[in-house]
């Protein structure tokens, strides 16, 4: 008998996230369909992340923000496997962007849900949840176990939609799960986000085409992981044999001084030459740090992390260099 070609719909297709996970589903034989904003469908730049595999993918036009979309694609698509990864996931701009960030957030995740209760009640869902949820905790690391306490709107807005999640696996039965996920990065990651923001500026530096790098808070802490390890970790969680929530991270933290140091100790410069502090980019409210133990799926779904932050920071600096050698 013929296999059944299992299918996935993904938001947030062209990110750092969707697009490594569409590249993993079509290497695991599914038929990947993605929702894609018109202005992303317009924009060649902005597919640039899934450019070697839109042949691959089946592509619907639509935005999150309106529940008849969601509707229409399930229906068409029925699908097996719903992975809910768009967001406006920048947390310094959900300080001054409150209801855009809280509406696009919470909505799209209800209306998914609302959507897979109507015509796939089968179909699992998988919630890209943040540490942010967690927000300013009073234990490290933090567990599933540990009390939620947001400080940032995007904070809330996930907290919220991880609510959402629970209470549609309780009340209607769906295997709906959310991935506490903290810090991920690659060469895919957005320039406004430190890594990257690091990353390309300091090959810029070497190149002799970029003098300065301004960032804010030097002594904030994060615990980073790869993107692709954690785009697995979805996967594996829409196949255990119960839906339930699990924290993907790496249980190791590092100060953005400290990833400084390394990205350009790499490339024989010392940071201290070249960045300066300015405080415009110090955020509204920073907390103790955020770290993670992933013991909970390591034990259950048997997930680990692969890279180390100087393998990751290796590969973000080759895919940069790589740039320029080609132009
Ligand atoms: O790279 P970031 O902007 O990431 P942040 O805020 O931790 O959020 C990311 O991770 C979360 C947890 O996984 C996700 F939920 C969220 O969607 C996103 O993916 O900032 C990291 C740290 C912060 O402490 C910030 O204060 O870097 C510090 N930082 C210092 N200077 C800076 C800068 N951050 C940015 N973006 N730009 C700076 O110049």
């Amino acid at each position: 008998m013929k296999k059944k070609i299992k299918k996935a719909i993904i938001t947030g297709i062209t990110g750092q996230d969707g697009s490594y996970l569409a590249q993993f589903l079509l290497s695991m034989g599914y038929e990947v369909h993605g929702i894609v904003r018109r202005a992303s469908f317009e924009d060649e730049q902005k597919l640039n992340n899934i450019k070697n595999i839109k042949d691959q993918l089946i592509l619907h036009e639509g935005s999150l923000s309106d529940h008849l979309v969601t509707f229409k694609i399930f229906s068409k698509v029925m699908p097996d496997e719903c992975y809910h990864l768009a967001a406006s996931s920048f947390v310094n701009y959900s300080f001054n962007n409150e209801f855009e960030t809280m509406n696009n957030n919470f909505h799209s995740t209800h209306y998914l849900l609302s959507t897979i209760r109507e015509v796939k009640k089968d179909c699992k869902f998988y919630f890209a949840g943040s540490s942010e949820m967690f927000g300013d905790p009073n234990v490290s690391p933090q567990t599933e176990e540990t009390p939620f306490n947001p400080k940032s709107i995007y904070g809330i807005s996930k907290v919220a939609s991880h609510y959402l999640v629970k209470n549609y696996r309780k009340k209607e039965n769906l295997f709906a799960c959310t991935g506490i996920m903290y810090n991920h990065e690659s060469s895919r990651r957005g320039s406004q986000f430190v890594t990257k923001k690091i990353i390309s500026s300091a090959v810029k530096i070497k190149l002799g085409i970029q003098d300065k790098l301004y960032l804010g808070n030097l002594e904030a802490k994060r615990d980073w992981g790869y993107a692709p390890d954690y785009v697995k970790a979805m996967w594996k969680v829409l196949q255990a044999d119960k839906a339930d929530d699990f924290i993907l991270a790496t249980g190791k933290l590092y100060s953005v001084r400290e990833f400084l140091d390394i990205t350009f100790s790499y490339l024989d410069l010392s940071y201290k030459d070249y960045v300066e502090v300015d405080p415009k980019f110090f955020r509204a409210s920073e907390h103790n740090p955020l770290c993670g133990d992933s013991s909970k799926i390591k034990n259950i779904i048997g997930w680990k992390n692969t890279k180390s932050l100087e393998d990751i920071i290796k590969e973000m600096m080759d895919n940069e260099m790589l740039k320029y050698k080609t132009k």
